[in-house]
C-alpha cells in the first residue's frame, strides 16, 4: 500500500481519533523482578501523583484518559476527592482491580483457599472493590487470582473450582447497573503446577456461569510461547464475552514489558480482529487497557511508547483493504488475502499518526514534546522524600 485514499484517511483518522486506552496505576511506580527492585526518581508517592503522571500521558497523546487502579495500593481515605482530582488533571478513573495476591494469608490462595477464613478475607476485599467503584464511577471490577497449587496432591482441584465458582458468584451479585467483572487468566506464576484460572476457556465457562455482565480479559502475556492469541480474540469477540485486554509484550512468560516491543505483528493481529468486529469503538465495551512494568526504562516515556504502539498497530489494522481481503477469501486466493493482511501491516502510519495528533492540537511527536516539557526533572525535583507507591513499597 503506497498511498491512502482520501475516503480511507477520514475513516482512518475518524476511528483513530475515538480510540481510548487506559493506563494502569501501576505502571508509574517502581517496580522489578524478584531480584532487585531498582528505585527512580521522581516516580510517584501516592495516587495522586500517579494520576498526574497519567494525565501527562494522555497530554502528550491524546487517547489515554482513563487510569486503572489497583486496590491497596491506591487506597485513599475518600474517592470522591480523588476523582475529583483526576478530572481537574484531564483524566477520568477507570478500571478497579483488586489484590488478593499480597497478603500472607494468601499463600495458599485467596479465594480457593482450603481455609474458609481465608476466603471470607478475600471476598472481603472484591465486595470492597466493588464500594469503590460505587464511589469512582467504575464501571469495571478487574479479578486476577494468583490462585493454584505448586505440587500435585496439594489441594482438590475440583473443590478448588467450587470455592471460585462461590466467590465470584458472591462478587457478581454484589455489581449494580452497568458494572461489569472482567476475569482474568493467566497460564503460571506464582503458582506453579496448577492455575485456578489458567486460560481463556476456564474464564469463558465462569464468565457464562456468572452471567451477561461477566467478562472476560486477555492479558497478552499469560498465554503458553506460540498460543494464537488473535484466535482468543475473535473466539470471545464472537461469544459477546470480550471485557478487555492488559496489553504489555513478552519474549519468554509474563514479561510486562512495552505492548508492541516484542511483537508488533501479534498486536497488528488482535487489532484487526477488533476493527473487523466493530469493537473499536467505545460505546462496544470493550476496555484497552496497559498492564506494564516498567523495571529499568523511565516511566512516563514507556508508558506514552506503549500508548502510540497501541495506536500504530491500530491504524495498520485499520488499514486493511476489507473488501479486497473478502474476495481473495471468498476465491480461495491464500497468497492474496495474505497478502493484503501484510500491505496494511508493512504500511508506515507514522506520517498519518503526525497528522492525526496536529488536527488534535497535540504535538505530532509525543515522545519529543514529553522530553523537551521538563515534566520529569519537575518531578524529580519535586518528589522528595516520602514512600515510593508501587510494588516495591
Ligand atoms: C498478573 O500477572 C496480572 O497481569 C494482573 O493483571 C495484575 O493485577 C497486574 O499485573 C498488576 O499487578
Ligand atoms: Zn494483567
Ligand atoms: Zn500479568
Amino acid at each position: 500500500m503506497t498511498d491512502i485514499a482520501p475516503t480511507t484517511r477520514t475513516r482512518v483518522l475518524a476511528a483513530l481519533r475515538e480510540q481510548r486506552i487506559e493506563t494502569p496505576s501501576w505502571a508509574y511506580g517502581n517496580s522489578g523482578t524478584r531480584f532487585k527492585v531498582f528505585r527512580q526518581e521522581g516516580v510517584p508517592r501516592d495516587p495522586y501523583e500517579k494520576i498526574a503522571d497519567a494525565a501527562t500521558v494522555h497530554r502528550f497523546t491524546g487517547v489515554a484518559p482513563t487510569v486503572a487502579l489497583h486496590i491497596p495500593w491506591d487506597r485513599v481515605d475518600d474517592y470522591a476527592v480523588l476523582a475529583a482530582y483526576a478530572k481537574e488533571q484531564g483524566v477520568g478513573l477507570g478500571t478497579i482491580n483488586a489484590n488478593v495476591f499480597q497478603d500472607d494469608d494468601y499463600r495458599l490462595g485467596s479465594v480457593t483457599n482450603p481455609d474458609p477464613a481465608v476466603r471470607r478475607k478475600a471476598i472481603g476485599h472484591l465486595l470492597e472493590c466493588v464500594d469503590i467503584m460505587d464511589a469512582t464511577g467504575s464501571r469495571d471490577l478487574k479479578l486476577w487470582f494468583s490462585d493454584g497449587t505448586n505440587y500435585p496432591g496439594q489441594d482438590s482441584i475440583r473443590q478448588r473450582q467450587d470455592r471460585l465458582t462461590a466467590a465470584l458468584r458472591e462478587a457478581y451479585g454484589r455489581l449494580t447497573g452497568d458494572q461489569r467483572l472482567l476475569l482474568e487468566y493467566k497460564l503460571f506464576e506464582p503458582a506453579f503446577y496448577m492455575t485456578d484460572v489458567p486460560d481463556w476457556g476456564t474464564a469463558y465457562a465462569h464468565c457464562v456461569e456468572l452471567g451477561e455482565r461477566a467478562q472476560v480479559v486477555i492479558d497478552t502475556g499469560h498465554h503458553a510461547p506460540g498460543t494464537n492469541v488473535e484466535f482468543i480474540v475473535a473466539f470471545l469477540l464472537r461469544a459477546g464475552r470480550l471485557g478487555g485486554f492488559d496489553f504489555n509484550s513478552r519474549f519468554y512468560a509474563d514479561d510486562d514489558l512495552m505492548v508492541g516491543a516484542a511483537n508488533p505483528f501479534e498486536l497488528f493481529r488482535v487489532m484487526h480482529e477488533i476493527v473487523g468486529a466493530d469493537a473499536l469503538r467505545p460505546t462496544y465495551g470493550i476496555a484497552f487497557m496497559l498492564d506494564q512494568c516498567h523495571n529499568i526504562e523511565p516511566k512516563v516515556e514507556a508508558v506514552i511508547r506503549s500508548v502510540l504502539n497501541v495506536q500504530e498497530a491500530t491504524a495498520k489494522a485499520l488499514l486493511v483493504d476489507v473488501e479486497a481481503l473478502a474476495a481473495a477469501q471468498r476465491s480461495g486466493d491464500v497468497l492474496g488475502a495474505n497478502a493484503v493482511l501484510m500491505d496494511a501491516y508493512n504500511t508506515d502510519v507514522r506520517p498519518l499518526l503526525r497528522d492525526l495528533r496536529t488536527e488534535m492540537g497535540l504535538d505530532p511527536d509525543p515522545v519529543g514534546a514529553y522530553r523537551r516539557s521538563g515534566y520529569l526533572e519537575k518531578v524529580r525535583a519535586e518528589r522528595v522524600g516520602g514512600e515510593q507507591a508501587g510494588w516495591g513499597a
